[in-house]
């Protein structure tokens, strides 16, 4: 079966404990189980990732371009919280090994601050969802499977 890998950057295992207004009260662990659910409809396994650590989403990053290459993953959905908005270094990661990411934010970045308006993601992203709530992580994963599909 293959799989899906879905990563959660720095500050998301928070979810649920401050700023409902914004985030929603769901947990991480709430979205793990949206996307487990979602892709088994799909007949697709979930690796479902968080970190703080820049250097390890990266090494995350690098090890699933070659698992799509090999047909094993169809690619990531990627919340990458704060680093959607500095990582030069997550942008080359996903560039370098060619992964179909889909980066979804939970809150609607473009109604916040400036400094969230910019995403070093974006120009390396397969799509983009963002302020449809934890939704967004269920949409990706279906986009994915979809795009998988269709060659
Ligand atoms: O809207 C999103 O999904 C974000 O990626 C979330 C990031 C933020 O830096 C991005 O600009 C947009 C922050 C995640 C931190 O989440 C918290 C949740 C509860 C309490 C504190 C932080």
């Amino acid at each position: 079966m293959p799989s899906v890998l879905v990563l959660n950057g720095p500050n998301l295992n928070l979810l649920g404990t401050r700023k409902p207004e914004i985030y929603g009260s769901a947990t991480l662990a709430d979205v793990e189980r949206l996307c487990r659910g979602t892709a088994e409809k799909l007949g697709l396994d979930v690796e479902f990732r968080q970190s703080n650590h820049e250097g390890q989403l990266i090494d995350w990053i690098q090890e699933e371009g070659p698992r799509v290459k090999a047909g094993e993953s169809i690619g990531a959905v990627l919340n990458a919280g704060a680093f959607t908005h500095t990582s030069v270094a997550l942008h080359d990661a996903i560039e370098s090994v060619e992964l179909p990411v889909i980066e979804v934010h939970i809150s609607n970045v473009h109604r916040r601050e400036p400094f969230r308006h910019h995403s070093y993601i974006s120009p390396v992203a397969t799509g983009i969802i963002v302020g449809l709530g934890i939704a967004g992580y269920g949409l990706a994963i279906t986009a994915l499977h979809g795009r998988a599909a269709n060659g």
